[in-house]
């Protein structure tokens, strides 16, 4: 198992440097944006600035032809009067056939907002967030677009974000440290969203009534070891190593606003990101990895300033680097 799951390693990074995924050609993009600013919660914990709300503003809607309504930087605040805003409404035709994990058009439907809302918890990790006609307002302002675009929630959408980390090594087991930073190199489990074809943590919504530390293990095992397919025995392993690894003192890096293309002026997604780090390199370092549903291709990729991943996730890694002394 050791030697294959090494050569595998291996030869993921030949594949990922022909390939150029999921590095960024000289810039981490919008997400550098993302700066840390100050603590929130605990002392491992951080909140990007308000004002980093920027793919939430992205021009054209994902997976639609609606183009949003442009909103400058000096107009995403609420409080700027701004009276020409008028942004495009828009909800999914998957959101709009009423599936479970849908809330109904706001009217007829008046959820308790602010509030765990029988086993939705429709209150912020960000605090209270203002109504205004009913609905619930974006708590970093401004997206040009109205309705729920493809989230099932009016409000908080709730998700985790597992970040299970491991020591880069070479074959004979030593730490690789970068030439420029002189420090060792983490790597981090990565999936490749189908849904928009970009890198991402594998992280997913809490589903109602689900402790966060059950989220975050069941996404990660569902998303990068696709665990709903294996065998019964195989499964069984995966879920041992698996429970050690997420049983363990997580770090938690962030929780709080994500800045999501999905996002809407009245849905928009959260989350807690939690760091898993196998020291040693023998935990869930030699599980193979395989996608699943969500999940086009996942791999261990090296941590590093110049990725380009989903939404804001690059600002949850630069933390966990950071707290962990690895090269960014
Ligand atoms: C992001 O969307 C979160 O950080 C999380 O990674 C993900 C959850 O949404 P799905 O992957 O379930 O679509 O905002």
């Amino acid at each position: 198992m050791k030697a294959v799951s090494r050569n595998w390693v291996a030869s993921v990074h030949v594949a990922l440097s022909l390939i150029g995924l999921p590095y960024a050609a000289g810039t981490s993009g919008v997400c550098r944006k993302n700066a840390i600013s100050r603590s929130l919660f605990s002392s491992k914990s951080v909140y990007m600035s308000p004002a980093a709300h920027v793919k939430a503003r992205c021009p054209v809607y994902p997976g639609s032809d609606t183009r949003r309504f442009p909103v400058p930087d000096d107009k995403v605040d609420w409080d700027t009067d701004w009276p020409q805003y008028s942004p495009v409404n828009y909800t999914a035709p998957t959101v709009l056939k009423k599936p479970v994990w849908a809330d109904p058009e706001i009217g007829p439907f008046s959820p308790q907002f602010n509030s765990l809302d029988g086993s939705v918890d429709r209150r912020s990790h960000e605090g209270s967030y203002r109504l205004q006609n009913g609905k619930p307002l974006n708590p970093h302002g401004r997206t040009g677009l109205e309705g729920q675009g493809l989230l099932g929630r009016w409000g908080p959408n709730h998700a985790a974000d597992p970040i299970v980390t491991r020591w880069k090594r070479v074959s004979t087991g030593q730490r690789v440290h970068h030439t420029n930073s002189q420090l060792p190199v983490l790597q981090f489990v990565s999936i490749k969203r189908l849904d928009c074809g970009e890198w991402a943590i594998p992280g997913g919504m809490v589903d109602p009534g689900e402790r966060i530390s059950q989220t975050l293990q069941r996404e990660f095992s569902e998303e990068a070891l696709n665990s709903l397919q294996a065998s019964p025995s195989e499964r069984e392993k995966i879920q041992k190593r698996i429970t050690e690894l997420f049983n363990s003192a997580g770090l938690q890096v962030y929780k709080g606003y994500v800045d999501d293309p999905r996002n809407t002026d009245n849905a928009w997604m959260e989350t807690v990101a939690v760091n898993f780090h196998d020291e040693s390199g023998n935990s869930v370092s030699e599980l193979p990895l395989q996608a699943g549903d969500d999940a086009g291709q996942v791999s261990w990729i090296d941590v590093d300033s110049s990725l380009a991943l989903y939404a804001n996730h690059l600002h949850f890694l630069e933390t966990v680097a950071k707290e962990r002394n690895a090269h960014w």
